[in-house]
């Protein structure tokens, strides 16, 4: 099974990604990964640093001659940022920090994981709890992806809403992925965008931040990912648990998860009809899933992200010190990172899908996944 774990600080030198259960002879080319973590910080909304972090990428194992090997892979990302931070993050000298944090922001790691870890310095918390760390999950999805590729799988994230700003219900096909990048805050429609970013323009002049919600389809998803048989085994709650843990996401809907609870049983369904040896549905209300498993259709899922909790105009809190009232510590921070969640819901999305591919078809090397894979579609065809 593919698994993958992640390590580093935002502000520490670098952050590691260690994806193993990669067939070997999945073909792996250094620009692609970084224009893949490019995708990741672009976005109106994002802050300063995201303009000058540049995610130095090193392929440290499990790679040779541009394809994986079958042993596990482990990729450096380097903070371009980390000679401004090299004292206050330094790894072994004994400290103590220049500045403590000790006004938990409402929102955040910071409370929580103080109380937990036992620490009067909210940095020893908010560094791992910072939507940095996606850095890393992306070279994770890019992997995944390369794997799905080999079947036609393709995963493709576009904004929905930004604020109170919703997109007008078009939907991308895989062929769409430039123009989706293209638009500052990734979203299908050019008139949604420029509403989006005006938005986002005008949080930024209140000094205030936003959340959205992104849209993340599958196309080419083989019939029967996933499976009912158990409850860890259901694709939905695998993919549910896997957008759920992006930061900042507070919601996922499969399908029309949220829309169909309020509907009759007659008109929240896909009916089912056959045509040129084929299984049809008129309509794609399950997202794709049914029953835990995927059901050959456009997969259709929704994380929505709550506004980032770095307030430039910060909200009540209390010192953790004086225990005094007080008003939470400020940080450099984005107005909105929906755009980049979007990026990371599709590296998540793509490597259940893998993980679960891998699963169902197994294979040490490619041509063996791909022939299992290949077998599996003839006897779909012959059903
Ligand atoms: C983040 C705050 C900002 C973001 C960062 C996530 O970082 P900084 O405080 O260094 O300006 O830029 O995002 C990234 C570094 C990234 O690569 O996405 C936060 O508080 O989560």
């Amino acid at each position: 099974m593919i698994r993958f774990l992640t390590a580093g600080e935002s502000h520490g030198p670098a952050l590691v990604t260690v994806i193993e259960g990669l067939p070997a002879g999945l073909d792996v080319a250094l620009g692609d990964l970084q224009a893949e973590l490019a995708r990741r910080r672009h976005g109106t909304g994002r802050g300063r640093r995201m303009a000058v972090e540049r995610d130095e990428v090193e392929i440290l194992g499990g790679i040779r001659f541009g394809q994986t090997l079958g042993s596990p892979v482990a990729v450096l990302v380097r903070n371009t940022e980390w000679p401004k931070w090299e004292e206050e993050m330094a790894p072994l000298s004994p400290g103590p920090a220049r500045r403590r944090l000790t006004q938990p922001r409402p929102g955040h790691a910071d409370l929580a994981g103080m109380l937990k870890y036992d620490t009067h310095d909210a940095r020893d918390i908010l560094e791992r709890a910072s939507a940095r760390e996606t850095a890393a999950r992306t070279v994770a999805g890019f992997l995944a992806r390369r794997l799905l590729a080999v079947i036609g799988v393709d995963v493709l994230s576009h904004v929905v809403a930004i604020g109170s700003v919703e997109a007008d219900g078009g939907v991308p096909e895989p062929g769409d992925r430039e123009r989706v990048d293209a638009s500052p805050v990734r979203a299908f429609s050019t008139t949604a965008s420029e509403a989006m970013v005006a938005e986002i323009e005008s949080a930024k002049e209140d000094r205030d931040t936003l959340g959205g919600v992104v849209e993340v389809l599958g196309y080419g998803v083989p019939a029967g990912l996933g499976s009912h048989t158990h409850h860890d085994r259901r694709i939905d709650a695998r993919l549910a648990a896997a957008l759920m843990s992006i930061p900042g996401i507070k919601a996922v809907e499969i399908g029309d998860g949220i829309v169909g609870a309020r509907r009759r049983g007659s008109e929240a369904h896909d009916e089912i009809s056959y045509r040129d040896g084929d299984f049809v549905r008129p309509t794609n209300r399950s997202g794709g899933i049914e029953g835990g498993m995927t059901t050959g259709q456009r997969l259709r899922l929704r994380a929505a992200m709550k506004p980032l909790s770095t307030l430039m105009r910060p909200l009540d809190s209390v010192d953790v010190d004086s225990k005094e009232p007080s008003v939470a510590f400020r940080e450099r921070s984005d107005v909105c990172a929906v755009p980049a969640a979007g990026v990371v819901a599709e590296a998540m999305t793509a490597v259940v899908l893998a993980q679960e591919a891998q699963r169902k078809f197994g294979g040490d090397t490619v041509e063996d996944f791909a022939g299992a894979v290949q077998s599996y579609r003839k006897r779909l065809a012959e059903f």
